[in-house]
């Protein structure tokens, strides 16, 4: 069946304590030599020497100096089988690859006028012959050699050794990594870079040279990651006692990168778009995803570098952590609140439907295929809640203990998630046995939640009942440890600080729920009590309680807590747009708190333009058992347009007020304030058909935040200056890629069927550029992910359009294909008749995928 399996692990027959690389680097060939010392692992006596190697053209092999006969080896493109050894050993092998036609963009590849890699998962095998598992972890010695003209800078993991002119032209650095480290985060980069650096010393007293790389062009635009760098690595001496420990660190920006970035050892290779950045060409949402992103790779050092995985079942050990880490330390840098609110909503709109689709599968999975297929929002950010669940049980304090216990048992090892938990459960003194099954059973667990006040006794009793729905190969669960924060208001708006009786543990307003059922108690209360659950979203779960519109209004204003209040007006607003028999009376009562909102000038403004985005449509649709897309657009469309006619004074007044607020750089107060205007502006826009007020900030706007909100309302409203705008953001970014990215990604999610002939008019320019995977991103992930009356128009030809380029891309980058295939992930839940045509596009697929990642998933998705 293809499956790897978790129980099947078995350590490494073969170690390799060190690893010497040589590379004669040129785009079309480069020439690696690896000098490996393996040594058997005494406890598994007589297993055959095997190394992977994937597409590798082998030019030499020898054993202890000694030139191996063809008798004594062979390799099928594979695989590297070496006959005949049994002790310790050097193996060295000499093979080509050819970086320029790698568009797989895995191992090493040309992105540009550079070279360079990517290695995670299991690249490293495309570029020599290796033991390619996380659990093998050689220290490193890379020699690399290159003509200087073409590439003066020559980079790789650790610190620089050593540098020489070879002749010809020629030049070679010599770099060392000292920490034992996994393949998977070998890096190399070489090529004309400049650099902007720093130097800081960390608590340990080493000095650190710190370095972003990038094209001669765009190093102007790399401050603002030095900077975030500088800010990560002051806040992991804080906050978890970590240091760093090479003497540099070097970030490398590339404009062709299938994920977001990679936390090489001492090495991060970029994407570009999570380093470039300044205000011209960036927006203030970009400047924050680069600062967490930096944040995220920087954290790696510790949570997946310092301490890696035993195999890949593990992903999240690193991932979840790291997530974890990073958005703690957004929230610590800027506003908790606002962190949170990001969070929660890209779990409920992405999350969530990836775990009640066909590609749900557990934080840690027990098989799979193809690795590839498991960066996914579940390993990522629902493993991240997780983290959270346990710091909430266990407090700061406990978590901290436990953090120091795991990576000083761990460090130089490849853990598992057992370790992970022993050393949680050691510092905590907790038997964590239950909360272990976060990680075991897929599925988003929901929370029934029902009371009754017995007005004779006063007694008033909440009943809880948790429950996850099957999941594809797991039809039955069990109970989760789940931390239930409540707090209960007395009439007058107090909070009820008497703890209930409960057959549960309870302790500072949570309880902890172990069983299907609980119930909590109060007795004596004078009436009956206004109930709130899940404060701060402390579990990642769906919570069902049966309120009034009266009583979420009274709630919302009751909360004082930015991020409850959100998520009650979210709920509201939940309740105007799905809930038939009170729509009327939830529009009403939201369109009260809006305004009350919008009236308060001393709310934090970026705090209510969150506010006044309504739940988005994917996160609309996962709460329905059936998704009728064009009645759920245009339900949430009128509803906006009610709630626009409604605000317009109020809207109209907030936008006015902040335009001198919005003027003052990268500050908080004006990023806050460019986030209310632009979601005023959106509001306006629908009020005004010409749309002047969205063209005058087009033509006055001075930050890209300001220009590409503008842009979106006249593209999207389909203003008459639209077109004309259009043409003068493309041209005057013409020459930059991240920008072109953006209005491309605009014509993408234009909110109309049509958008699709505009998608495929785009594929037949200059523009499409399918070998690059921010740009296959921007037209066609954000048309499939992100443009609902497009994909899943009423004709199919969305699914066909998809579906037919992923097989395109398959062939060219599969990793990027199988992530546009995930757009398909709901697909059982497509009313008809959507979901027959959905079938339809991807039965089309089946025998056209010439990738494991394509296969592995179309398999899934029709499963
Ligand atoms: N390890 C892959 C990229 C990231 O999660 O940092
Ligand atoms: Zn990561």
């Amino acid at each position: 069946d293809g499956f790897i399996h978790l129980a099947d692990y078995r350590p490494p027959a073969w170690r390799i304590p060190s690893a010497e690389l040589q590379f004669e680097l040129g785009p079309d060939a480069t020439e690696v030599t690896a000098r490996l010392a393996l040594s058997p692992d005494p406890a598994q006596p007589g297993e055959a020497l095997e190394l992977d190697g994937e597409e590798l053209e082998l030019l030499a092999i020898a054993l202890d100096g000694q030139p191996l006969p063809p008798e004594r080896y062979d390799y099928d493109g594979r695989r590297l089988r070496v006959h005949g050894v049994a002790a310790d050993c050097t193996l060295e092998t000499r093979a080509r690859i050819h970086p320029a036609a790698n568009t797989r963009l895995e191992g090493l590849y040309r992105s540009g006028r550079l070279l360079l890699t990517q290695c995670e998962a299991e690249g490293f095998r495309r570029i020599t012959f290796f033991a390619d598992r996380p659990d093998v972890m050689p220290r490193w010695r890379i020699v690399l050699r290159a003509d200087r003209a073409a590439y003066p800078v020559l980079l790789a993991n650790g610190n620089p050794v050593s540098t020489r002119e070879l002749g010809d032209g020629r030049h070679e650095a010599t770099w060392e990594n000292p920490h034992p480290t996994p393949a998977y985060l070998f890096a190399i980069a070489a090529g004309a870079m400049e650099r902007v650096s720093s130097t800081l010393e960390t608590m340990e007293g080493r000095r650190v040279e710190l370095n972003i790389w990038a094209e001669p062009g765009d190093v102007a635009r790399c401050a603002y990651a030095l900077g975030a760098v500088e800010r990560s690595l002051r806040w992991d001496e804080r906050r978890f006692g970590r240091c760093y420990d090479l003497d540099v660190f070097n970030v490398v920006a590339a404009q062709d990168f299938t994920m977001g970035a990679m936390e090489n050892k001492g090495l991060n290779i970029f994407n570009a778009r999570y380093i470039l950045a300044d205000e011209a060409t960036a927006t203030d949402a970009d400047f924050l995803a680069i600062e967490s992103v930096v944040a995220h790779e920087y954290l790696h050092n510790w949570s997946g570098n310092r301490v890696t995985l035993r195999d890949w079942f593990q992903l999240s050990l690193k991932e979840g952590l790291t997530v974890f880490r990073d958005t703690e330390f957004s929230a610590d840098l800027h506003s908790r609140a606002l962190k949170r609110i990001e969070v929660v909503r890209l779990l409920r709109s992405r999350q969530f439907p990836e775990d009640a689709g066909a590609l749900a599968h557990a934080v840690r999975p027990d098989r799979y295929r193809e690795i590839s297929n498991f960066y996914t929002m579940t390993i990522y950010e629902k493993g991240a809640e997780v983290i959270r669940v346990l710091h909430t049980l266990v407090g700061e304090a406990a978590f901290r203990a436990g953090m120091d216990r795991y990576f000083a048992d761990n460090d130089g090892r490849a853990a598992t998630l057992e370790d992970f938990l022993a050393a949680h459960a050691a510092a905590s003194g907790r038997d964590l046995a239950q909360f272990a099954r976060w990680y075991s059973q897929a599925g988003t667990p929901e929370l029934h939640v029902t009371d009754a006040f017995d007005a004779a006794t006063g007694d008033y009793t909440l009943t809880v009942t948790q429950n996850t729905p099957p999941t594809p190969g797991q039809p039955e669960k069990l109970p989760l440890l789940v931390p239930l924060r409540f707090a209960l208001y007395d009439a007058s708006g107090r909070a009820i600080t008497a703890p209930p009786e409960a057959d549960a543990v309870v302790h500072d307003g949570l309880a902890e729920l172990t069983a299907p059922t609980h119930v909590l108690r109060w007795r004596g209360l004078g009436a009956r009590p206004l109930p709130a659950f899940n404060q701060g979203f402390a579990a990642p779960v769906k919570l069902h309680f049966d309120y009034t519109v009266d009583q979420l209004a009274r709630l919302a204003r009751l909360e004082r807590d930015p991020f409850n209040r959100w998520d009650l007006l979210q709920r509201l607003a939940t309740d105007a747009l799905l809930g038939a028999a009170h729509a009327e009376a939830a529009t009403a009562a939201l369109g009260d708190a809006l305004a009350d909102l919008l009236a308060d000038a001393s709310a934090d403004p970026a705090f209510v333009a969150e506010c006044l985005a309504l739940p988005d449509f994917d996160t609309l649709a996962e709460a329905l058992p059936e998704v009728d897309v064009d009645t759920l657009v245009a339900r949430r469309e009128e509803l906006l347009d009610r709630l626009a006619e409604e605000q317009v004074e109020g809207l109209q007044a907030r936008y006015d007020a902040l335009a001198d607020a919005a003027r003052g750089g990268l500050g908080g107060e004006a990023m806050s304030a460019r986030a209310l205007r632009n979601a005023c502006l959106a509001w306006l826009t629908r009020l005004d058909p010409e749309a002047k007020l969205a063209q005058a900030q087009f033509d006055a706007a001075t930050t890209m935040t300001e220009r590409l909100a503008a842009l979106r309302c006249l593209l999207h409203f389909q203003a008459p200056g639209a077109d004309a705008a259009l043409q003068a953001f493309r041209d005057a970014h013409a020459q930059d890629p991240l920008v072109t990215d953006k209005w491309i990604g605009l014509v993408a999610t234009r909110p109309d069927p049509e958008a699709l002939d505009e998608v495929q008019a785009l594929m037949a320019t200059p523009w499409w550029k399918p070998a690059n995977p921010n740009r296959v991103r921007a037209l066609l992930g954000s048309f499939a992910r992100s443009n609902p009356l497009g994909f899943h128009r009423r004709d199919g030809a969305g699914y066909r359009f998809v579906a037919g380029q992923v097989v395109a891309l398959d062939a060219i980058n599969p990793q990027v294909a199988a992530r546009l295939l995930g757009g398909f992930e709901s697909w059982r839940r497509w009313a008809s008749p959507r979901r027959e045509l959905a079938r339809e596009a991807l039965a089309s697929l089946e025998g056209k995928l010439a990738s494991p990642d394509g296969r592995d998933l179309l398999q899934r998705l029709l499963g």
